[in-house]
């Protein structure tokens, strides 16, 4: 069933005439449009694509020849006409509550009499179970993802900064025509206790575990990978919380597969690292979901409601992180299969000493 037929399903469900999706996140997963500007009406008999004169040619060539009715319309805060597209000024339309800005909703009272519901569940959940091409995109990525990894593994040394480092993952990933999906996250020595730490001057140093949490934004999907690394040696305790977040790694892989519930999932990798008596330094989710956005469902956490499907991607990082000693977190990205999961990388996770 494609994304059309199954968002009007949900429509028929809720009773709702049509659906506007205005996000640039939405739009791309929606039709593939990759800029920034648009809107996007779904009703129960027509798809139309909104946008300014600076997109339209853009559109024209991005789109499913023949699927979207294009209007060309003045950047602006509403749909002229948007009640005729729908035929009904009283209609109920599902738009995003999470994306649109107070000042859009105050704009869409002003001009429209419709009553509104919120796609941001339904547009998750479909947005969960990935297409074919969308896992093959992925794909793609996730190979510049450990191809620079390995250049990475070159040029890392004593005395390089972490933004010597960043400045040469951003060129690689400029060079292989992708941009990364989220700010890179390089932290080295007691830097790596900082789950999501910031670029820093400081310089690695002998002894350093460094950790390197990045993925690109390739055809319009995300990647996310993580490995940590250490600098000529590596001091007994660091050593043992590697070997127990690489545990937890490859347990909670072994334990995905259709069905489970991700918060059972999540429990895997939490189980050991408090078993090791190390529950106190992992205090994040265990991974999540990675599309058109860098994070999104289905989330593996304590509280986590979802559960597993086939062609659903998700991130599995389990760390720990011991404060002004350094960290370890161990990412893979992975496609749930029939009986268990397709990894999206090959790079080692044994313990890697520069
Ligand atoms: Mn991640």
């Amino acid at each position: 069933m494609n994304k059309t037929t199954r968002l009007r399903q949900w429509m028929t469900e809720q009773t709702v005439d049509a659906v506007l999706i205005t996000s640039k996140e939405n739009m791309q997963w929606y039709s593939g449009f990759s800029g920034d500007t648009g809107w996007i009406l779904v009703t129960h008999d027509a798809e139309y694509f909104i946008t300014d004169f600076r997109y339209m040619e853009m559109a024209e060539k991005e789109l499913e020849q023949g699927r979207f009715c294009f209007v060309q319309e003045r950047t602006g805060g509403v749909i002229p006409g948007m009640e005729k597209l729908i035929g009904d000024p009283a209609a109920t339309v599902g738009i995003e509550y999470e994306k649109l800005t107070i000042r859009q909703k105050q704009a869409f009272d002003q001009e429209w009499g419709f009553a509104y519901v919120s796609i941001d569940g339904i547009m998750h959940e479909l947005r969960t179970v990935k297409t074919p091409d969308e896992i093959a995109r992925m794909r793609e990525g996730a190979a510049i993802v450990e191809e620079i990894f390995s250049h990475m593994l070159t040029v890392i040394r004593p005395g390089v900064s972490e933004y010597d480092l960043l400045a040469e993952m951003q060129y690689r990933m400029n060079k292989s025509e992708a941009r990364p999906s989220f700010d890179p996250i390089i932290a080295g020595g007691p830097n790596s206790s900082l789950p999501h730490a910031v670029i820093s001057a400081r310089k690695l140093q002998i002894g350093d575990f460094l950790t390197m949490d990045f993925g690109v934004l390739y055809k319009g999907v995300c990647t996310d990978f993580t490995r940590t690394v250490a600098l000529g040696g590596v001091e007994e305790e660091l050593e043992l919380i590697y070997n127990i977040v690489h545990k937890a790694n490859l347990e909670t892989e072994a334990g995905i597969r259709p069905g489970v519930s991700a918060k059972d999932v999540d429990a895997i990798a939490r189980n050991i690292i408090a078993d090791a008596g190390y529950g106190a330094y992992y205090g994040h989710g265990g991974g999540h979901g990675v599309g058109v956005e860098i994070h999104e469902a289905p989330w593996l956490s304590t509280n986590s409601t979802d559960v597993l499907q086939e062609n659903m991607v998700l991130t599995v990082e389990p760390g720990i992180y011991l404060p002004g000693k350094g960290g370890v977190r161990i990412e893979d990205m992975v496609v749930v299969t029939k009986d268990g999961i397709d990894n999206f990388y090959t790079a080692t996770k044994d313990l890697i000493i520069i």
